[in-house]
C-alpha cells in the first residue's frame, strides 16, 4: 500500500512537471524579459522591446550581437519629412517606451512595447504611435509578431518609406537560405562584401567576391535583390544553420497587410545573414509606392502578424530538404489558421468578425470571341477606394486578393469590415477592371457581386501583336549574363532575368544599331529585347535608344483611326516616345512625359509598375506597304533608365456592323 502511494506521488510530480514545463513562462527584471516555452526561449530589451536573444535547440543565441551596425531582431522603419522626394530618409529603431504583459497564462503570453509620440518628439522619431506585439503558445516552436501603426490627428506631416521586421541571424551558424524550392543555396558571408574581398560593381548593393572567406564563391555576384519575391508567392523563407541542425523561418500567413497588391516584389533573405518582413517598402515601385500621411491624418494599421517558425530534425543526412519541406508544411498549417484567433489587439479582427465576397468575372473582346469569355486565372481583389488600377501604389489600407477558378469563379473570405473597390486584371487582356460600385464589408456580411464582366480596350481587329498580356516582361529574350558577372543558382535557371547586369549585354548584341523588329519574320521570345535599355557610349556617359517595329499593311483604311496600344511592365525615368514612318518627326506622334521610378532594370526585376497608354495612329500616317514605327526611349542619362514592354499590339479601325 505504501509503495503504491509512494508511486502515485512520483506520478503527480512526474504529470505536474510535464504540465508546467509544457506552459509559457514569463520573467521580468528591471531591464529585461525572458519569455520561454518547452522549445525556445526569448530575450527582449525592456522597454524598448528589440529581441536580444534567442535560445533554441542548444544554441545560446540565434541571433548576432556583434554586427558594427544592426543586431538582433526588431521592428525598424525609415521616414523623411512630407517634401522629401527621396525614398530613403531617417532611420527609426522604434524604441518602446512602455512595457505592457497583454496576457500571461499557461497557454500564451502576449507583450506589448509600446512607443508613444508627442510634440516633444517631433525631430527624434517618426510621428507614429507604435504598438509592437509578441506572442508565444505553448506547445508551439516558434513566437508571433505583428504591430499597430497609428498616426493620429495631433500628429504632424510625414513620409513612411519603409517599416520592417528583421532579424539578423549569427553569421557562425547560418549559411544556408531558402525561399523557394528553386531558389535556394549556400549564401558567401558578410565580410566577403567588404572591400578586399568584395568588390561594389554599378551600385553599393551589388558586390563580385573576389577574395571571399569560401574560395567556392569566387567570381560569384551578391545582391540581396536577386532574392527578391513577389508578395503572393512570399509565404516562407529563412537559414538553415547545419552544425547543429537549426532551420529559423519567417512565414507569413496572409498577404491582407503588404501593400500595392499581389505583383509587389520585396526583400526576402540575403547575405547578413538577415531575415526580413517586408510591410511597407519602395522597392520596385519608387517615391509613387511610399505612404504620404497630412497632419492629422488619422490612420491606423496593423502589420502581421507573422510567425517566426524554429524547427530540427535528426536526419542529418537529408537535413536541408527535410528542414525546407518542415518549413513549408508548417507555413501551410499557418496559412489555414488564418486569422489568427489568439491575437489580442481589438484592432486584429477575428475570422467571426470578418466578412466575405463572391461573384463570376467574364471577358468581353468581340475581336476575339462573339461570346463572353470566362475569366480563368484573373487576379481579383478588394483595395481601398480608388482609380482605375490604383491598388498597385496602395498602401495605407488593406488588401484581398485570389484568383478565379476554371469557371471565372471567386470567393474572397476573411475580410476586414470597410469600403472597398474590386479591381481585377486577366492574364492574356490588356487594362485594368474597378467595378464601379463601392463594396462595404461587414462583420459576417456574405457579399455576392453575381457576374461582372470586364471589357478590355478594344477598337478593331488585332493587326499584330508583339509579347502577351501578363504584367511581365519574361517572356522576351532574357541573355545570357556576362561570364564576369554570375550568380550560380540562377545559372540553368527559369528566372534567368535575375542575374547581374543583363542591361550590358544589350550593346553587346546590338552594337552599332539598335533593334529592328520585323512583323512576321522576327519571334518576340529571342528578337525582342527583354527591356529597352540605355547604351554606354563611355564611361558614365549612356545614350536612349530608339527601337523599330518594321509591318507591312496592305492597304490603309483613309477613314479609320489605327490604335497602338503599349503595355510596359516596367518603367524608370523614362520618356517614351512613338514616331510612325518618321524617325525625326517634332514633335512625335505620342509620348509618354516622363514616367516611372520602380528601377526594375538595376534590380533584375522582369516588372515593376503596370502602363497602358493607347496611341492614336492616323491613317495619314501609314502607307501601303512597309510601315516602322519608332519607339524612342529619350532620357538615356543612365544604365538604370529604361522600360520594359508587357505587350504591343497594333488595331486597326473598328470593323463597321456590315462586315
Ligand atoms: C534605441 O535602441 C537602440 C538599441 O537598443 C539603441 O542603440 C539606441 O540608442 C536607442 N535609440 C534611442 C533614441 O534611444
Ligand atoms: C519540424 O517541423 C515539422 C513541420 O511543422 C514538425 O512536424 C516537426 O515536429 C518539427 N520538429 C521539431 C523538432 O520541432
Ligand atoms: C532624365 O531623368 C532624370 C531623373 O529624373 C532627370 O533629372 C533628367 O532631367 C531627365 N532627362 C531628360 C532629358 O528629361
Ligand atoms: C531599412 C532602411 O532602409 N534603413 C535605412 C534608413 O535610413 C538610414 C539613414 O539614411 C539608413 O542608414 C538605413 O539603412
Amino acid at each position: 500500500m505504501q509503495k503504491i502511494y509512494f508511486s502515485l506521488y512520483i506520478f503527480c510530480i512526474y504529470l505536474n512537471s510535464f504540465v508546467s514545463s509544457a506552459a509559457v513562462e514569463l520573467h521580468v527584471s528591471d531591464d529585461q524579459v525572458v519569455m520561454y516555452n518547452d522549445f525556445l526561449q526569448l530575450t527582449f530589451t525592456k522597454p524598448a522591446g528589440h529581441i536580444i536573444g534567442i535560445q533554441y535547440n542548444g544554441i545560446d543565441n540565434l541571433l548576432e550581437l556583434h554586427n558594427p551596425e544592426l543586431n538582433g531582431g526588431f521592428w525598424d522603419l525609415n521616414w523623411s519629412d512630407p517634401e522629401s522626394t527621396q525614398t530613403r530618409g531617417k532611420f527609426d529603431m522604434i524604441n518602446g517606451t512602455n512595457f505592457e504583459i497583454i496576457l500571461q497564462n499557461e497557454e500564451q503570453v502576449e507583450l506589448s512595447f509600446k512607443r508613444t509620440w508627442d510634440s516633444s518628439f517631433e525631430d527624434e522619431h517618426s510621428p507614429l504611435e507604435i504598438d509592437k506585439r509578441f506572442i508565444m503558445l505553448s506547445g508551439s516552436s516558434g513566437f508571433y509578431s505583428y504591430a499597430i501603426y497609428e498616426h493620429r490627428e495631433d500628429m504632424p506631416s510625414f513620409s513612411l518609406n519603409e517599416a520592417r521586421l528583421v532579424f539578423m541571424l549569427t553569421k557562425e551558424k547560418f549559411h544556408y537560405m531558402a525561399m523557394a524550392d528553386n531558389r535556394q543555396r549556400f549564401m558567401p558571408l558578410p565580410d566577403d562584401r567588404l572591400p578586399g574581398r568584395g568588390q561594389e560593381l554599378a551600385y553599393p548593393e551589388a558586390v563580385l567576391l573576389v577574395n571571399p572567406v569560401e574560395p567556392e564563391f569566387t567570381g560569384e555576384v551578391d545582391d540581396k535583390y536577386q532574392y527578391m519575391c513577389e508578395n503572393k508567392d512570399n509565404k516562407v523563407h529563412g537559414w538553415i544553420s547545419l552544425d547543429p541542425l537549426v532551420g529559423f523561418w519567417q512565414i507569413t500567413p496572409s498577404n491582407e497587410f503588404r501593400t500595392c497588391g499581389p505583383l509587389k516584389q520585396d526583400l526576402t533573405s540575403h547575405v547578413g545573414p538577415v531575415n526580413l518582413a517586408m510591410f511597407v517598402s519602395a522597392h520596385y515601385g519608387g517615391v509613387d509606392v511610399v505612404l504620404n500621411f497630412k497632419s492629422g491624418e488619422p490612420w491606423k494599421k496593423v502589420f502581421g502578424p507573422v510567425f517566426i517558425f524554429l524547427n530540427t530534425s535528426s536526419d542529418k543526412e537529408n537535413a536541408v530538404p527535410v528542414l525546407w519541406e518542415n518549413a513549408k508544411e508548417q507555413m501551410r498549417t499557418e496559412v489555414q489558421s488564418w486569422p489568427y484567433h489568439f491575437p489580442l489587439s481589438e484592432d486584429f479582427p477575428q475570422s467571426d468578425q470578418r466578412g466575405s465576397i463572391s461573384g463570376t468575372l467574364l471577358v468581353d473582346d468581340s475581336y476575339v470571341s462573339n461570346d463572353h469569355i470566362l475569366a480563368v486565372g484573373a487576379h481579383v481583389g478588394l483595395a481601398p477606394p480608388g482609380e482605375v488600377g490604383s491598388f498597385q501604389r496602395e498602401g495605407k489600407g488593406y488588401q484581398f486578393w485570389t484568383n478565379t477558378n476554371d469557371e471565372g469563379h471567386f470567393h474572397i473570405e476573411n475580410i476586414r469590415p470597410g469600403v472597398y473597390n474590386l479591381y481585377a486584371w486577366f492574364p492574356g487582356f490588356i487594362g485594368d477592371f474597378r467595378w464601379e460600385k463601392l463594396i462595404t464589408v461587414t462583420q459576417g456580411g456574405s457579399i455576392d457581386v453575381g457576374t461582372l464582366v470586364y471589357k478590355p480596350p478594344r477598337d478593331g481587329p488585332t493587326l499584330w501583336e508583339i509579347g502577351t498580356p501578363d504584367r511581365s516582361a519574361a517572356e522576351f529574350f532574357v541573355p545570357d549574363p556576362d561570364p564576369k558577372y554570375i550568380n550560380k543558382l540562377y545559372v540553368n535557371h527559369p528566372d534567368k532575368f535575375r542575374q547581374y547586369g543583363l542591361w550590358e549585354r544589350y550593346a553587346d548584341l546590338y552594337p552599332d544599331k539598335d533593334l529592328v523588329y520585323t512583323v512576321g519574320i522576327s519571334q518576340y521570345h529571342k528578337d525582342w529585347f527583354y527591356a529597352q535599355v540605355t547604351r554606354k557610349v563611355d564611361n558614365d556617359l549612356y545614350t536612349g535608344t530608339t527601337w523599330q517595329i518594321k509591318f507591312q499593311l496592305e492597304k490603309v483604311d483613309q477613314a479609320g483611326v489605327y490604335k497602338l496600344r503599349l503595355a510596359l511592365a516596367s518603367a524608370t525615368f523614362s520618356i517614351l516616345e512613338v514616331r510612325v514612318n518618321d524617325e525625326e518627326a517634332n514633335p512625335p506622334v505620342f509620348s509618354t512625359g516622363s514616367i516611372g521610378k520602380d528601377n526594375a532594370i538595376a534590380r533584375h526585376g522582369i516588372h515593376g509598375l503596370y502602363w497602358l497608354f493607347n496611341v492614336d495612329i492616323h491613317s495619314t500616317q501609314l502607307f501601303e506597304g512597309e510601315n516602322t514605327i519608332f519607339l524612342k526611349q529619350a532620357n538615356g542619362s543612365k544604365f538604370q533608365f529604361g522600360v520594359m514592354y508587357d505587350y504591343i499590339r497594333l488595331e486597326g479601325p473598328a470593323l463597321s456592323s456590315e462586315n
